[in-house]
């Protein structure tokens, strides 16, 4: 379908100044044959684009506004600080005290550095794990996504556990063979890889519940291996919970599943919708970090204290409401409504949820790796997505990604957009 005149119009013009005419290629749209809606504003949990039309929002952001858009307990921290100026070049109050709130919440931080963005968190934490270990290979899993630092775009190679190839051009393959890529979930691929390389590896870096080729849960036993594993042969555990984070419980999935890895990076809701990142973890690992240690890491604008203004708002709530029984709640609704009416279709349909991430698949479950996930239909997919954008429901707009709630969706919002995609999914399933 094609956007609204508006939107479409600004898209003509984004695509002659600006690569896809986006500034993130999933914003795009491609993945789902379709074209970018511009948005004008958000209010709770709606968005409305430049052409008036209104959708429920279950991207937020691609994970930072679990309160919703525009929420005015973050809105009127954003206005207090901007009004003293917006950033200092020097330390500042506020990043002190989102640095304080960050470690009170997040059972394995005892010291944060604050960066830009979550690759720049991905990137620092594996620079330091190799500096701290002394060694140089990384282990990552399938269908996790860390950013888009070269040591991180790398697929397997031929054979399990064996040293990367480039997942990119521009990325030179001498980088991308100090990375191994196993499955998820997959004990046994590591124990493998870990035989075979243990000696020389630096880290093993994941996502504790992978957000990034939908959603997929660690099975009983998955995490606690890699952390016995780590632990064995003298590699830090790095658990990658930018997307986790104060999103599958107030100290993240860190919290949820009781495991406490050496190092954890953080992003999207501790900025409150700004660009913060962070990564951080036991002292005697963090003080290996500039100016402190002799790890080189740096940034213009981190800390900035507008962006810590809004991010430490944000976590107040969080931390004075605890709302992730309501978000889990209502996200297993949605879930459960979506699945209940692709099996009236007799459509194949799996679900699960974290905290308030979610995720669908169509296509028969148990989805445990980023291969099982791949056996969705994505004609169907598409179709079905681009009925729900019409019908002014926002979803992110690829299978791979999680869905997100927040505390601005109301039962009407699951009940309205229930109906929405029963429709989608009799036209997709009939087309
Ligand atoms: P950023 O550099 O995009 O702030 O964070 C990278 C990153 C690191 N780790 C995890 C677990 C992440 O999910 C991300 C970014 N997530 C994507 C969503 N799949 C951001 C959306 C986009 O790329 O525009």
């Amino acid at each position: 379908m094609s956007p609204q005149e508006r939107s479409q119009e600004l898209f003509d013009r984004a695509r002659r100044v600006s690569p896809g005419g986006v500034h993130s290629p999933v914003r795009a749209f491609g993945a789902v044959g379709a074209e970018p809606f511009f948005t004008a504003s958000g209010a709770g949990s709606r968005l409305r684009d430049v052409d008036g039309k209104e959708y429920i929002d279950y991207v937020l952001s691609w994970g930072p506004l679990v309160l919703g858009h525009a929420h005015p307990h973050v809105t009127e921290a954003v206005e207090r600080a901007v009004r003293k100026g917006t950033h200092y070049g020097t330390p500042t109050p506020e990043e002190v005290e989102l640095a304080e709130k960050v470690i009170a919440l997040v059972p394995s931080v005892e010291v944060v550095r604050f960066v830009n963005s979550g690759t720049e968190a991905t990137m620092s934490a594996v620079r330091l794990a190799r500096a701290f270990s002394g060694r140089d290979l990384i282990l990552k899993f399938e269908g996790c996504y860390h950013g888009h630092g070269d040591s991180f775009m790398s697929k397997a190679g031929s054979g399990l556990a064996t040293l990367g190839l480039p997942s990119s051009p521009g990325v030179p393959k001498e980088i991308t063979q100090l990375t191994l890529t196993v499955p998820f979930n997959d004990g046994a691929a590591v124990q493998e890889a870990i035989a075979e390389y243990g000696d020389r590896l630096a880290a093993v870096i994941t996502e504790p519940v992978v957000g990034n080729s939908g959603l997929i849960l660690p099975e009983a036993g998955f995490l606690e291996l890699l952390r016995e594993e780590t632990r064995r042969v003298g590699a830090l555990l790095i658990f990658d919970e930018v997307m986790t984070g104060f999103r599958v419980a107030l100290g993240g999935a860190q919290q949820r599943f009781a495991i406490e890895p050496d190092l954890t990076t953080l992003g999207k809701v501790i900025g409150g919708g700004f660009p913060v990142g962070a990564y951080g973890g036991r002292r005697e690992i963090m003080s290996r970090v500039a100016p402190q240690g002799d790890v080189y890491q740096a940034g213009t604008l981190s800390g900035n204290p507008v962006a810590m203004a809004a991010g430490l708002a944000q976590l107040e709530i969080l931390e004075r409401e605890d709302p992730y029984a309501a978000l889990e709640e209502r996200a297993t609704r949605l879930v459960a409504g979506i699945v209940a009416a692709a099996d009236r279709l007799d459509v194949p349909a799996s679900g699960t949820t974290a905290g308030s991430m979610w995720g669908v698949y169509f296509c028969d479950g148990p989805v445990r790796n980023f291969d099982d996930a791949l056996k969705v239909d994505r004609d169907f997919f598409n179709a079905y997505y681009r009925e729900c954008l019409a019908g002014g429901v926002f979803f992110a707009p690829s299978p791979f990604e999680a869905g997100f709630m927040s505390t601005a969706h109301s039962d009407a919002d699951i009940d309205e957009t229930l109906s929405v995609v029963g429709r989608a999914l009799a036209t997709a399933a009939w087309r």
